[in-house]
């Protein structure tokens, strides 16, 4: 190792490393260029339990639905995965503030960007340890890399638990007395090799499974018993993850290290019993399920465009634009009011009951509803409708709050963006209820309002003046085969 920046920084100084980075930062830069991605080869994924692009999933049925690679907990490795001389695994511990500190600063430097590198996600240390603390959530399910001589964090990937439904069925490994007559496809898991396709696939969905420890699928396609979601979690015994936070530092790029994150993340998973995940992301890999727009209300444009997050529209003037995205100073729906611990029960139901409409979404616990939606300042807000009369709460909805570095503007340094998160309306009409969460998002001095064309999202976009955002967010299930869902069938929220 050599004197000078990089040693300051905790990282190695290897020219070849630096210029890997800043050659990739550059392609990333621009857009990908025109390519059947059909045909792209994956290095990685192509030895993962994960459909392969060329392969046709558009018209698998519901019976054929299931995991792609059935293993047993008792089948996987024990060891770490190796990592290069001189890294090494350290779970992070985010009961330390100063360990938060360090995940916090990883992805302010080094997370995702847009397509024009012009922003880059700033997830605050308070929203990081609310994202990566659920009930159930396991300490060992934070890894990071650190170089073993600075003790530099250089890289990170992270689950949470989550119970999720795909199409009616539970997104879980096959029942065991399945997976005892399964063909002996052996793929997947980080050791190469691709599951063997429908021989494995559709045991979840067949109905005739069920028994031991796993409960028995509801392949009706249908309804979901929700008791079974709120047993099934009560001691953290879920049977599917949520992935994110994948990052590694700039100068770190390209050298395959992302690989190595998320076969041990997967390892890991694996022998605690769970072998699929849901994750997201902006780029195209083998193979997404679901193809999901942003859409994007400004809520204080002059700064949007400052910033050059928006442009005027042609023949608009400021002005003009200004009034254009005006809102009301007070929220417009008699009885919404701030969500206080003593609604959770019942909008936790409440929610699982909506959330049964769409193809693939959460089921919550009690426990856990409160932990994703009680108001956090800066971190999470949620608002219920309470009837007036009856004293029943009709109608919810949440946002988060997940800000952008703005990079290289001498003015501004922070947008101040809110997602739309879980929602459901059974009186209130989702307009009005969207367009009181702008008036209060706005009251909260965000710069935007967020939201993604799932759930119902639709019924509101065009009517509450959101405009569509260039860049694409990818579904995916891991080790799970079933047909493409339409955005407006996905109920799942990642952050
Ligand atoms: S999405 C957010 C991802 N993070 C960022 O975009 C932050 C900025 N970028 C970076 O930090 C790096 O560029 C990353 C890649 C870390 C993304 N998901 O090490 P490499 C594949 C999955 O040389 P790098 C989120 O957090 C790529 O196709 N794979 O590349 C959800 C190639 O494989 P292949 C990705 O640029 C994460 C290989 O990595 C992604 O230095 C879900 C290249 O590796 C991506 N976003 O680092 C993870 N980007 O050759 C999957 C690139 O095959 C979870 N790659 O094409 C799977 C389920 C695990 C649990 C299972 C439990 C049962």
């Amino acid at each position: 190792m050599s004197g000078g920046k990089e040693e300051e920084e905790g990282i190695p100084d290897n020219k070849a490393v630096l210029r890997d980075a800043l050659s990739s930062l550059d392609i990333r830069g621009r857009k990908a260029p025109a390519t059947d991605e059909d045909h792209v080869t994956h290095a990685f994924w192509d030895t993962q339990p994960v459909p392969a692009m060329s392969e046709s999933t558009q018209d698998l049925d519901d019976s054929e639905m299931g995991p792609i690679d059935c293993r047993n907990a008792e089948d996987i490795r024990k060891d770490p995965y190796s990592l290069p001389a001189s890294f090494q695994w350290s779970d992070l511990n985010l009961d330390n503030d100063e360990e938060v500190k360090e995940l916090y600063t990883l992805l302010h430097e080094n997370y995702v960007e847009d397509g024009d590198n012009m922003f880059r996600f700033d997830y605050s240390p308070a929203f990081l340890r609310w994202a990566l603390s659920p009930p159930g959530f396991k300490p060992e399910w934070h890894v990071g890399v650190r170089v073993t001589q600075t003790q530099k964090l250089v890289a990170f990937i992270s689950c949470t638990p989550a119970l999720l439904y795909c199409k009616g069925v539970r997104v879980q490994p096959k029942p065991p007395q399945l997976l005892n007559s399964a063909s002996s496809s052996s793929a997947g898991g980080g050791s190469g090799g691709r599951g063997s396709g429908s021989s494995s696939a559709g045991g979840a969905s067949s109905g005739s499974g069920g028994g031991g420890e796993l409960q028995s699928p509801n392949g009706d396609g249908d309804a979901v018993d929700l008791d079974d979601a709120e047993d099934s979690n009560v001691d953290g015994d879920m049977n599917t993850v949520e992935v994110n936070f994948l990052c590694v530092h700039k100068k770190l790029r390209s050298k395959r290290l992302a690989p190595v994150l998320i076969k041990e993340i997967t390892r890991r998973c694996n022998l605690c019993g769970i072998f699929q995940a849901a994750y997201t992301a902006g780029i195209v890999l083998p193979k997404p399920v679901a193809c999901c727009r942003y859409y994007h209300r400004s809520l204080n444009p002059k700064k949007l465009i400052e910033v050059g997050f928006s442009r005027l529209a042609p023949r608009m003037t400021l002005t003009r634009t200004i009034k254009l995205y005006a809102l009301p100073e007070q929220t417009q729906t008699p009885g919404l009011r701030p969500i206080v611990d003593a609604d959770c029960e019942v909008c936790c139901q409440k929610l699982n009951e909506y959330l049964t409409r769409f193809a693939l979404a959460p089921r919550f616990t009690t426990a856990e509803f409160r932990h994703w939606m009680l108001t956090q300042p800066d971190v999470v807000y949620t608002y219920v409708v309470e009837d007036p009369e009856t004293k029943e709460i009709t109608d919810m909805v949440s946002f988060y709050a997940l800000p952008s570095s703005i990079l290289g503007n001498d003015k501004h340094t922070l947008l101040r963006a809110a997602y739309c998160y879980y929602l459901f309306a059974n009186k209130t009409t989702l307009p009005d209820l969207l367009n009181d969460a702008l008036i209060l998002s706005k009251r909260l001095h965000f710069d935007v309002f967020n939201a993604l064309d799932v759930l119902e999202n639709d019924s509101f976009l065009k009517e509450l003046k959101f405009g569509i955002g260039d860049g694409h967010l990818q579904y995916y299930l891991y080790n799970w085969r079933c047909a493409p869902i339409k955005s407006g069938d996905v109920g799942l929220v990642l952050l």
